[in-house]
């Protein structure tokens, strides 16, 4: 389905929310005018490198600095050794059986990964600082590594921290296990599978990159960082650095992409922060392609084992899961929550499961710290759930299409209480699973199936029913699941005297449109010209407070607090037009920026006009203060579940393994969409990263711990030519708890996407009796899939 975009001018007022208006952003973004952190320079800014580990695990036997700090140009070389204030990243999250080791900013004595930060070398220009870190000496002593997940639970693993007794982060489960247990004990039908959701790297398009300027005779630290949530490292810096939260004032300009990875507060901002303090001027830092590699969060790393009950007629008993997750060397932001709380509580998927148990198990190892990835944790979770559905529906011998139906959720049981601490708000599962089947022309394709396979062709339809957990967070239920922070949102509507409007939002937006659709919904509740709002973001000094960017929260959280400001600044200007029309206020209503008297529409205010008389204040209500704008801080009753059904068809080349799409539905259910065209281009980006994974994207380390797919010439990032043609639709279930209706779309492609390619692959190969291969399925996997199992013709 194609939506045409329309130009602002075009809106019709009444229609602003809903309307595929074109993106607002992007002017700026090609022709060049936008500005991003690297783009920013500043009087006497000085340039920041950093020394990185090369060995996975090693002891610091000593840093020799001399060399470096006598090159010309070099202003200073710092160790672990020169740092005075804490210096210490931080987790963001609890969980009871939580190992949490200290992260130095700059290691003393001991390297943990691959990338680990050991000395900076600060110079008055980029190549000097780079010169002075080869001139850097590091005396180390490589140690044993530990690398996968599972072996480092071993009892004679290398201890990634020595003075743990182990390599265990953490031990979590969730549901009933003996209820689940007697469940399989009792099923006519039993299905398994050992699978790895591979390790991938985010590669957003602009490197991670932090602009300091601590001003000595204020005790300011102003920083422009790539991030996604700089109100976040405003709250974090301070255990950090020893400054002030109120003294910190974060900026992102214009930031080229995140995907998760742009989230966590890294060593390497609180490093150009803390040398711009010692120093008392500008430190710039950019990350170098191969330092993203290194250093950004890397994601997913589940090895799992799950399995599926049903009774005789194919209906869901039980899902078993046990999982091993890796953590990386230290626990960073969102570590903790997202194998545990970000997982488990998926494994229901759309379906009525009346049992389930996970455990998950976390192992430190050598490797690169993992944190958000688009999706987190839900994409890792309904892979397993889409898999174990394809695995149960083969044996039963039943239809895919039909093992889902006859197993969803009905309609009528929302909201739905799972058995694994969730409530589902609202769903209607057929509806999108049926567009899908029409939009496949499914009874042709599996006629053509069965057709093309008498001739040696093997094409094969994989269907991912998927749901979404976003919009985090409800504060009170993400304190319970370990969150150490209040996940509200923060919106702020401004009238200006003129009649115009500004709005803040804690939120901050790198990609997802936000300027748009957020004054789409500022227009619509105001009943103003879209172009007379203005939105700011991005900036902990313009908007008071907020918590970022991530977990498909902005849509339903984000734009939440600015619907519910808007609604209180269109309550007190119905006061003031109540006063000045001589009215009672309950007779005043409000309909296209316009206040009226009840029976009597020619008795009227513009919303401008009412704005005007606010300013002005000569004729106000009794005791009311002068101005229009309102703040809000919107906490979430519950998260919003996004659902749909996702659809790739393959075919496969059994003979060389090729596998080539032939094309990919997509039916996503986000509840009211505030831009069609916005939500159209976040479902495409989110299904090519989740193809990504699917056939091409794979880190891969060496026992040592040494990143092997370091470069973009070792990690195979899909290019346009590898992404399916899609074709989308979508159904529509508001949300009951939010005042739009909305759930998110940011990740909801890429959650969806790796088991629609994998269960078409697999099909594809039915009658080679292949059952499961792990991803990424290169051509190389697939022809030894194939070649090694037991039924080949
Ligand atoms: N939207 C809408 N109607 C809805 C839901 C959303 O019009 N029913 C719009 C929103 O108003 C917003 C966009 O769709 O403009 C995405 O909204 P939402 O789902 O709330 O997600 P966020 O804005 O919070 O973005 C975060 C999400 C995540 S978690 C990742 S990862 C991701 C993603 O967005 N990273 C991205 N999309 C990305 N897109 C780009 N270009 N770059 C990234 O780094």
């Amino acid at each position: 389905m194609g939506i045409d975009t329309i130009e602002s001018k075009d809106i019709d007022a009444e229609a602003v929310l809903g309307s595929a208006v074109e993106r607002r952003e992007d002017p700026a973004l090609i022709t060049g005018e936008a500005e991003y952190t690297d783009d920013i320079q500043r009087p006497n800014m000085t340039h920041m490198a950093v020394v990185r580990s090369q060995y996975g695990h090693a002891t610091i036997e000593g840093v020799d600095t001399s060399a470096a700090e006598e090159l010309d140009g070099v202003l200073a070389v710092y160790t672990g050794e020169d740092v005075d204030v804490p210096g210490m990243i931080p987790t963001g999250w609890q969980l009871p059986s939580l190992k949490n080791p200290d992260r130095p900013m700059l290691a003393t004595d001991r390297v943990r990964h691959v990338g680990e930060a050991v000395a900076v070398v600060v110079a008055e220009d980029r190549y000097t600082a780079k010169d002075g870190v080869d001139l850097v000496d590091v005396d180390y002593d490589r140690q044993d590594a530990t690398v996968d997940q599972s072996d480092a639970l071993d009892d004679d693993a290398p201890r990634v921290h020595e003075e743990l007794d182990d390599n265990v982060a953490f031990d979590f489960e969730l549901g009933d296990e003996s209820a689940t247990n007697d469940a399989f004990e009792s099923a006519a039908h039993t299905a398994e599978v050992d699978l790895e959701n591979q390790r991938v790297i985010p590669n957003a398009m602009e490197p991670r990159a932090a602009l300091a300027e601590y001003k000595p005779s204020s005790g300011d630290l102003e920083l422009d960082l790539t991030t996604q949530n700089p109100h976040l490292h405003r709250l974090l810096l301070p255990s950090v650095l020893d400054v002030p939260e109120h003294k910190i004032h974060v900026r992102a300009p214009e930031v080229g992409g995140g995907f998760g990875s742009k989230s966590p507060l890294y060593p390497d901002e609180a490093l150009a922060s803390w040398c711009s303090m010692q120093l008392g001027r500008p430190v710039k830092w950019t990350a170098t392609r191969s330092e993203t590699y290194q250093t950004d969060a890397q994601a997913r790393a589940h090895q799992t084992t799950a399995e599926i009950a049903m009774d005789e007629d194919g209906t869901i008993q039980a899902v078993r899961v046990n999982t091993i997750a890796n953590i990386g060397a230290y626990l960073s932001i969102f570590a903790a929550a997202i194998p545990t709380v970000l997982y488990a509580p998926l494994l229901s998927g759309q379906y009525e499961i009346p049992s389930i148990y996970c455990n998950v198990v976390g192992s430190f190892t050598n490797t690169v710290p993992v944190d958000l990835y688009r999706g987190a944790g839900r994409p890792e979770a309904l892979y397993v759930v889409e898999r174990l559905i394809d695995l149960g529906a083969r044996e039963v011998d039943m239809d895919p299409a039909e093992f889902r139906r006859h197993n969803f959720i009905g309609p009528d049981e929302f909201p739905y209480e799972t058995p694994v601490a969730v409530t589902y708000d609202s769903g209607d599962y057929e509806p999108a699973l049926d567009r899908a089947l029409e939009m496949l022309d499914y009874d042709d394709l599996r006629e053509r199936q069965e057709e093309l396979r008498d001739e040696g062709r093997y094409i094969g339809v994989g269907f991912s029913s998927y749901i979404e957990a976003c919009g985090l967070a409800p504060s009170k239920i993400a304190g319970s699941l370990g969150a150490q922070a209040g996940l509200w949102e923060n919106g702020l509507v401004r009238m200006h005297p003129g009649g115009k409007v500004t709005a803040f939002c804690g939120t901050s937006g790198h990609g997802q449109g936000h300027k748009t659709t957020y004054a789409q919904i500022v227009a619509d509740e105001l009943g103003v010209p879209y172009d007379d709002v203005e939105i700011v973001e991005s900036d902990t000094d313009e908007v008071p407070e907020g918590r970022g960017t991530y977990g498909s929260r902005s849509a339903a959280v984000g734009g939440s607090a600015l619907s519910t400001s808007a609604g209180k600044v269109v309550e007190k200007a119905r006061k003031i037009a109540a006063h000045q029309l001589e009215a009672d206020e309950a007779d005043i209503d409000f309909e296209g920026g316009e206040f009226s008297v009840s029976g009597a529409p020619e008795r009227s205010m513009t919303i401008q006009e009412v704005t005007q008389q606010a300013y002005l204040a000569q004729d106000l209500p009794e005791g009311m203060e002068p101005g229009l704008e309102e703040t809000a801080f919107y906490d979430p009753e519950n998260f919003v579940f996004p659902f749909g059904t996702h659809a790739a068809v393959v075919e496969v080349d059994p003979e060389s393994g090729e596998i080539e799409f032939e094309n990919y539905v997509a039916v996503d259910d986000v509840g009211p969409q505030i831009n069609p065209k916005i939500v159209e281009g976040q479902v495409h980006g989110g299904i090519a990263q989740g193809v990504g994974q699917a056939l091409y994207e794979v880190a891969e380390y060496d026992d040592n711990g040494s990143l092997v797919t370091g470069s973009m010439q070792d990690y195979t990032v899909p290019k346009a030519e590898h992404i399916p043609h899609m074709e989308t639709d979508s159904t529509e279930t508001p949300s009951p708890h939010n005042p739009l209706g909305v759930k998110g779309v940011g990740e909801a492609g890429t959650i969806a996407a790796p088991q629609a390619v994998v269960n078409a692959v697999v099909d594809a190969l039915e009658p080679f009796g292949v059952d499961h291969i792990d991803m990424p399925l290169t051509n190389e996997s697939v022809w030894q899939a194939v070649n090694e199992s037991a039924v080949a013709d």
